[in-house]
């Protein structure tokens, strides 16, 4: 195995209003969000980008305004893997369903299997494992059916996505929360890092020596965002660094 970087994010809510910053003037068209993150795409040289769900606020959202956040992925020319959140959903109305080749014209690999979808990417150097979410409830479990390491990634990186509540050591079967996600669940990926949705805040959930994390959001109108660069290094495992998310000086009109 040689070393790799993931850049993560989540939660990137464009279209939402809210992930704006002051310095733009646009409210539900600004994609300074996801200019962010390019920027720091562009900085910090990963190998792959993965933007694990609600990277837009609704379903609902023009196709303009579609067309132009995949504008952005596009001209890096980098691998992104994409899963769907509670506000992005993958359902009937799915925005990414109706804009295929939008997304796939854009080096983005949507994860569309509501059972979950081994990606084998990089030369087989990194093995993705992820779900697609139709409803936010109590019984969806954003980590349920991961393949274990032997299984999916004997002799490769392996990394797993989920877009979900973390309950710590509450029972998933008892929990009122949507999309939980247990300590159990993260500890039996055996996954060499595990990226979490859903929290806007910056937060390590690593259990039974699996390192998980939220990124948090990268933008918000009240607070600056952050992303993480994850360093997969041979022999030592993952290394989070989380870096701050600029937006651009003169906003994106
Ligand atoms: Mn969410």
């Amino acid at each position: 195995m040689r070393p790799l970087r993931l850049l993560h994010t989540s939660d990137v809510h464009l279209a939402g209003g809210f992930s704006t910053p002051k310095s733009c003037d646009r409210r539900h068209d600004c994609l300074c969000p996801i200019l962010g993150v390019a920027e720091l795409a562009r900085e910090h040289r990963p190998d792959v980008l993965l933007v694990v769900g609600d990277l837009f606020d609704h379903g609902r959202v023009p196709d303009e305004m579609v067309r132009a956040a995949f504008g952005v992925l596009a001209k890096l020319d980098l691998p992104t893997v994409l899963i769907s959140g509670n506000h992005d959903i993958h359902d009937d109305a799915s925005l990414y369903g109706r804009h295929e080749p939008v997304v796939g014209g854009a080096g983005v690999t949507f994860i569309d299997e509501l059972e979950g979808a081994t990606l084998r990417l990089l030369d087989d150097e990194l093995v993705i494992w992820g779900r697609a979410m139709d409803d936010h409830h109590p019984g969806f479990r954003p980590l349920h059916g991961v393949p274990t390491r032997a299984a999916a990634a004997a002799d490769s990186w392996y990394v797993v996505l989920g877009h979900g509540h973390y309950v710590g050591q509450e029972p998933a079967d008892a929990s009122m929360r949507s999309s939980p996600i247990t300590d159990d669940d993260i500890a039996a990926t055996g996954a060499d890092y595990v990226a979490l949705g859903h929290w806007h805040t910056l937060t390590d959930v690593s259990a039974g020596g699996v390192p998980a994390w939220y990124a948090g959001s990268p933008m918000m109108s009240w607070s600056d965002g952050v992303a993480l660069v994850v360093d997969l290094v041979p022999g030592q495992g993952a290394r989070v660094e989380a870096v701050p998310v600029v937006p651009p000086a003169a906003g994106c009109a």
